[in-house]
């Protein structure tokens, strides 16, 4: 049990968090039965101002450093550890950091209220990659009681909220296929953004090269390499690229992420033997995956770092990204937007746009401009 300490108070403007009444399900009972109180800290809450609308809470336990909202734990009863999964923001499984009492040792975890509290989205308070302070109950069970900064994350949009897929990751491998689901070069254009925007730099795999002739890969290859973005060629069924991928992903922390049915868990499996992760097939009517992944789980690689698989997505979007900050995420406009005719030109269809003279001249790549379009002028991915 956290010892009684004077405990600061920290007011700030809250969106009401849609559904923070924890679920108390078997896990919460096991731990409840182990004495550690879950709700501790939520009852020392208080909620200041009348109705629904109120958006002041007064946090005991927290304080603030920068713009950050920081819980006050006491640090001595708790270890620190990696959320390896995260299902819903109420249970999760964490993973004992290495040089802890109990390194590499598994717990079932409950959230503490207050962590979902201080989250500005209830649905992201705790997610897949998270450095987070727990308090062991046993050996099986446990409570969260801090997550620490994100350093890299990949986030999208889902039902006009903002849904953070992972943290703390320092690449993202973007995995396409070349065919069967065929190739989508404006969802890459768009994975690439997102990358950008969460901070983390972006890595192509085109997978199921069996099915085509390199050779009318290469120029797509060609573009993105241009651009900067490595591009690896794989096969599972016959190996190509496999290696290169692997060496790639050393001492990284990776993330998997693409439409289902490209081969994410397949490619996983081939790079480390052993992981016998569930792989799906595609529909031959939809030409779509089954979506056979159905959370984000990271798991640790042999060569060193760590991989996190997620669930195909059917399409990406965007979050937080205005139009105006598009343009910077395609690195070969850059070069151009600064010599458009007005400063707040979109490259739709302006007077004197540079944008489009480049593309005109053959400096950007007609399939790179159409992505962008998609992206402005909002369609799907
Ligand atoms: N021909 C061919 N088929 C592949 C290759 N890689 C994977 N597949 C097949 O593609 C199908 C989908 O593979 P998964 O690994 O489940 O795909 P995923 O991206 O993990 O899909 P979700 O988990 O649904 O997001 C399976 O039938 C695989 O056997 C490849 O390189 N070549
Ligand atoms: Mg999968
Ligand atoms: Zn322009």
């Amino acid at each position: 049990m956290p010892k009684k300490q004077a405990k600061k108070k920290l007011r700030v403007d809250f969106r009401k968090n849609r559904n923070n009444t924890a679920r108390h399900n078997d896990i919460t009972r096991a731990v409840e039965s182990e004495g550690v109180d879950v709700d501790n800290l939520d009852r020392s809450q208080r909620v200041s101002g009348k109705g629904d609308q109120t958006r002041k809470r007064t946090i005991v336990g927290a304080h603030l450093e920068g713009d950050e909202i920081v819980i006050d734990v006491d640090e001595s009863l708790c270890r620190r550890g990696r959320v390896i999964a995260a299902i819903g923001s109420t249970q999760c499984t964490v993973q004992e950091d290495p040089g802890q009492p109990n390194a590499g040792r598994r717990y079932e975890c409950t959230v503490r209220r207050v962590v979902r509290t201080v989250a500005r989205e209830s649905r992201n308070a705790v997610v897949a990659g998270d450095h987070v302070l727990f308090q062991p109950a046993d050996d099986e069970f446990g409570v969260i009681e801090r997550v620490e900064p994100r350093q890299g994350v990949l986030a999208r949009g889902h039902q006009y909220k903002q849904h953070i897929l992972v943290a703390n990751v320092t690449q993202v491998a973007i995995i396409a296929s070349a065919n069967d689901p065929p190739l989508k070069p404006a969802l890459i254009d768009r994975f690439i953004v997102s990358a950008a925007k969460g901070g983390v730099a972006a890595l192509i795999v085109l997978n199921k090269c069996d099915l085509v002739d390199l050779a009318d890969l290469q120029p797509l290859i060609g573009m993105y390499a241009r651009l900067g973005y490595p591009v690896i060629p794989t096969s599972v069924t016959t190996g190509l690229g496999i290696a290169r991928l692997r060496r790639q992903m050393k001492e990284h922390q990776t993330v998997f992420t693409g439409q289902s049915g490209v081969g994410k868990s397949s490619l996983l499996n081939s790079i480390q033997p052993g992981l016998t992760l569930r792989v799906g097939d595609v529909s031959h009517v939809t030409q779509k995956g089954r979506h056979t992944t159905r959370y984000s789980e990271l798991l640790e690689l042999k060569t060193g770092g760590w991989v996190v698989d997620t669930p195909g997505i059917r399409q990406l979007e965007l979050w937080d990204v205005q139009p105006v900050e598009v343009e910077g995420f395609f690195v070969e406009f850059r070069p151009f937007v600064p010599r458009c005719k007005f400063p707040d030109c979109l490259h739709l269809h302006e007077d004197g746009c540079a944008v489009r003279l480049a593309l005109k001249h053959d400096l950007i790549s007609p399939t790179r401009y159409e992505s962008y379009l998609r992206m402005i002028v909002g369609d799907e991915g």
